[in-house]
């Protein structure tokens, strides 16, 4: 297992490599030439260049979060095939730049929601909370002004310009696509994809929709045990697997984390997970946590153990921490809620193996 932190190029970061470098036990970051636009190719000249660049600062680069999908494959237009043959340059150049892991969503038109990232809690820290009733008042024109809003000027992953000028065309057109339509699509992605993970090594490690149930009427794919069954089995290689995220995922109080770690990582098909906490607080209404136990909903020791039981050795991020003792960032991803997530979940990593 390596534990790894994300982190933004470029300047789009409030956090420093030399900071990351800092928090023990962190070997590398989950990163992205997030700069380049959706659809097309990564040169290798970047990539390269962003690896020596985290490589002088003492961490490894060994995950990519994300590799975005273009719309045309999640819509299954004619263009796809433009745009997944770019894709698969791109994982070949990833692979030459010495990539082990991609994490990528089939999410259609937005990545993760939230109704309010910046929610008070009671120790006067702030969070990124979600509220569904919110979301069905919401009108889809005003959402990416209303996220954008509370970003603290760095760019939100998902919420790229060009995916937001379509958004409201985007959702119309989904209202049109079947949920058997959209698996078909990614069905076809990951057919001229697969062999080519195979041939370069890499590991490819799809997020969960987050949150994990329909919004605007938008076809869902990785929200429970039965749709991660159903997704795993399109391609049994291994290199089809997952990046398990507890808090999108555990947003769902009825999703056994454990119980899914124990089947997916005994499989050996979670590369990377992204761990966090939520509280619930309704049955479509949560906000984050601090990462222990003790904070959320979540139980961390029975999720850490599950993965250290089933013998996985991927990455494992500390995922969206709280905004705590001043610091301004992009929302959920502040330099010292993260680390102290990192160094808990270490803890237990490390408590869990001894006793074992
Ligand atoms: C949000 C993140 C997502 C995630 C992508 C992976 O904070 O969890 O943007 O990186 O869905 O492709």
């Amino acid at each position: 297992m390596k534990m790894i932190f994300r982190w933004f190029p470029n300047g789009d970061d409030s956090v420093t490599l030399k900071d990351i470098r800092h928090i023990p036990g962190v070997s590398g970051v989950a990163t992205a030439l997030s700069h380049i636009p959706v659809g097309e190719v990564w040169p290798l000249e970047q990539i390269l260049s962003l690896r020596e660049e985290i490589a002088a600062a003492g961490l490894e680069m060994e995950v990519i979060e994300s590799v975005n999908i273009h719309e045309d494959i999640k819509k299954g237009l004619p263009s796809r095939d433009e745009y997944i043959s770019n894709y698969i340059t791109t994982v070949k150049n990833l692979h030459d730049g010495g990539i082990k892991c991609i994490c990528y969503n089939f999410m259609p038109v937005m990545d993760w929601l939230r109704t309010n990232l910046s929610q008070s809690l009671s120790d006067g820290s702030t969070v990124m909370s979600y509220h569904h009733d919110e979301v069905l008042r919401m009108d889809p024109s005003k959402m990416a002004d209303s996220m954008l809003k509370g970003a603290n000027c760095y760019s939100l992953p998902g919420w790229e310009p060009e995916r937001i000028s379509a958004m409201v065309k985007d959702i119309e057109f989904y209202k049109n696509l079947s949920p058997e339509q959209y698996f078909d699509n990614i069905r076809y992605f990951l057919d001229a994809v697969m062999p080519f993970a195979e041939e370069y090594d890499i590991n490819f490690a799809i997020h969960p929709d987050d949150p994990p149930w329909p919004i605007f009427g938008l076809p869902k794919l990785i929200t429970e045990v039965d749709t991660i069954r159903r997704f795993l089995s399109l391609h049994s290689s291994s290199r089809n697997g997952l990046a398990f995220c507890t808090g999108s995922l555990g947003a769902n109080a009825a999703n056994d984390l454990p119980a899914m770690i124990r089947e997916f990582s005994g499989q050996g098909r979670i590369h990377f997970a992204h761990l966090r906490n939520v509280k619930h607080s309704g049955e479509r209404d949560f906000h984050e946590t601090a990462h222990l136990s003790q904070c959320g909903d979540l139980d961390m020791f029975e999720i850490v153990k599950a993965l250290s039981d089933t013998g996985f050795d991927g990455y494992i991020r500390p995922d969206h921490g709280r905004m705590i003792w001043g610091e301004t960032g992009r929302p959920g991803y502040g330099l010292y809620d993260r680390a102290l997530g990192s160094n808990y979940l270490l803890g237990l990593w490390e408590a869990i193996r001894k006793m074992s």
